[in-house]
């Protein structure tokens, strides 16, 4: 039994979730003024998005200092109150750690820039060009070359981020030091665990070598994805920090499949307690990679994917279960049918991450069914969306070309301000927000969403509570029904304390079920259903949920 099994996480994105100054940015007072919504909600996890100094290129995934509070979220002592508080109401919570890079205004970089000789330089890459050239031809995520030169050292440094996201070279011990004994001081502190930004891309092939054609900018992931002492280094933060705290890890990784996945999260390993795979992630990506995003996804390669990782997983290692975070798209607008059925659909998608194997990840907002938005690209805040754009114009693309992906798959979409109410700025702010808030806030919204019988907050409170109440959703036996289904997510949760049948019509369209006879004939007892009783055993209505529970079992 461990409280990271049990448990059900709650994200916040801190800028975007309760600004109580009236400049227009979320802070850590503004989500102390929300503790009593989070408790009422049931949630027991929250995961807090970066809060540290940053000049916040990438808001706040540009670390300048990994102990201090970045001014427009508020003090240490703000931190504090907001720990003790959740504490108070049996809430824990988890920080981001990102340490694949820090900014560039970090002590560190800085020290190491301008002093080539100093033992900071080497906790960066600094390598001489080629001909003229950057050291090799590799891309940044966030659009253009991943190297950056510096005049004065005649040097370049490597970002696969922003260029004000300089990579730290896990190569270099003394770094490694740094960064557990930071570890160690959150945990001191009192947090009670991370989330790992990019965990997986910490260890470089030291040669940087380019790939395919060098005269091309190209993704160099082969030689920093999975890297050959990726283990290696998670096992010494294990043995140096981990281990010594009744805490919680979970990683983010891209690219891994779940052989990878047990190595990092197997029980015996003493690496991480579980990652967030992120297959599922990619339902909707055309040939041309993420922006190239395509009209519909399949159901059935979305059971695919996840039962391929909780059977991969099983009896060894855990799974994270979610539909989006602070970089994918508004799940019930990317999965669901934010138009006709916004409500039936967010209630489905919740009944799937919250039933399964798995600590079950939602998103602020997620509980109201806040969707997506489209802005004029003037309007959008995110670096990775105005780098391409820019970079897409350049190459002599259009607006008009370029503005239903971000439209659609934009990370803004997830940072647009929470909803509270139907006051001006949906009660976010008092101020101008930093971005824009989705117009349809008097619709959607916490005040009223928290009223609406058979809406979609009480549902996710209902759910929750249910996860919380009865062990076999998070430790039972897992059984797959109707895998050939191109519209059902059916599952069966058992083992000696309950038995769980939970079926969800993930389509606009009526869904004949395919169940065997004896299954049938059981004394099913509904416990949840979104949508008036009906012949729920032979067929759902569209977005349908049904969660019932065997009588007397
Ligand atoms: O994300 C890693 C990452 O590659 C995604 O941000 C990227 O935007 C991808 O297109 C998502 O589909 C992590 C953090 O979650 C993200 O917010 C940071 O911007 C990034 O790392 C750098 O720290």
């Amino acid at each position: 039994m461990s409280w990271w099994k049990e448990g059900i996480v709650y994200q916040i994105y801190p800028r975007s979730f309760a600004d109580s100054t009236g400049n227009g940015v979320g802070d850590l007072r503004g989500i102390i003024n929300k503790l009593d919504y989070l408790a009422e909600l049931g949630i027991n996890i929250v995961w807090l998005n970066p809060i540290y100094a940053s000049p916040n290129d990438d808001n706040g995934y540009d670390i300048s200092d990994y102990e201090d509070i970045m001014t427009e979220f508020g003090t240490m002592a703000d931190f504090e109150e907001l720990l003790a508080g959740l504490h108070q109401r049996g809430i824990k919570l988890i920080m981001d750690l990102v340490v694949n890079h820090c900014s560039d205004e970090h002590a560190w970089f800085v020290e190491g820039r301008n002093n080539p000789d100093s033992p900071y330089r080497d906790y960066f890459f600094w390598r001489d060009g080629k001909n003229g050239q950057a050291p090799n031809n590799w891309v940044s995520v966030f659009s253009g070359p991943a190297w950056e030169y510096d005049a004065a050292s005649d040097q370049y440094f490597l970002h696969l981020f922003s260029k004000k996201q300089p990579d730290l070279n896990w190569e270099n011990e003394d770094l490694r030091q740094d960064i557990y004994a930071m570890m160690r001081r959150w945990f001191d502190k009192g947090v009670d665990g991370f989330r790992m930004d990019v965990i997986n891309m910490i260890s470089k092939n030291p040669e940087l070598p380019s790939v395919g054609d060098p005269n091309k900018l190209e993704w160099g992931g082969e030689h920093f994805m999975n890297g050959r002492r990726q283990h290696e280094f998670m096992q010494e933060m294990h043995r140096e920090v981990l281990q010594h705290y009744d805490c919680m890890t979970v990683g983010e990784c891209f690219g891994v499949d779940v052989e990878e996945g047990r190595r990092l999260v197997g029980a015996d390993r003493k690496e991480l307690h579980m990652i967030f795979q992120m297959e599922h992630m990619g339902l909707d990506h055309g040939p041309g990679g993420k922006w190239d995003v395509q009209p519909t996804w399949s159901r059935r390669e979305l059971k695919n994917i996840l039962n391929r990782w909780i059977r991969g997983l099983d009896g060894n290692g855990w799974n994270s279960q979610f539909w989006m975070n602070h970089d994918q798209p508004r799940a019930v607008s990317r999965f669901g049918n934010d138009q006709q059925y916004r409500v039936e659909s967010a209630q489905a998608l919740a009944a799937v991450t919250l039933t399964l194997p798995g600590t079950p990840y939602i998103y602020m907002g997620e509980e109201i069914g806040m969707t997506n938005v489209e802005y004029d690209i003037e309007e959008y805040r995110d670096l990775e969306i105005r780098n391409w754009y820019n970079e897409q114009i350049a190459s002599g693309s259009s607006s008009e070309a370029l503005m239903p992906s971000i439209h659609k798959i934009g990370r803004d979409n997830a940072r647009t301000p929470m909803q509270w109410d139907d006051s001006p700025n949906a009660g976010f702010t008092q101020g101008q927000p930093w971005l824009k808030v989705n117009p349809n806030y008097a619709d959607i919204n916490v005040a009223k969403a928290k009223q609406q019988r058979n809406g979609i907050w009480p549902w996710y409170r209902d759910l929750i509570s249910l996860r919380k109440q009865q062990k076999t959703l998070v430790y039972g036996h897992y059984d797959s029904l109707m895998e050939a289904s191109d519209q059902v997510f059916a599952h069966r949760r058992r083992d000696e304390n309950g038995d769980f049948l939970v079926l969800v019509n993930l389509t606009d369209e009526v869904a004949t079920l395919d169940l065997e006879l004896e299954l049938t004939k059981l004394d099913w007892q509904v416990v949840m259903n979104n949508q008036p009783e009906s012949q729920w055993l032979e067929q759902l209505q569209p977005w349908q949920a049904v969660v019932a529970r065997l009588g007397g079992a």
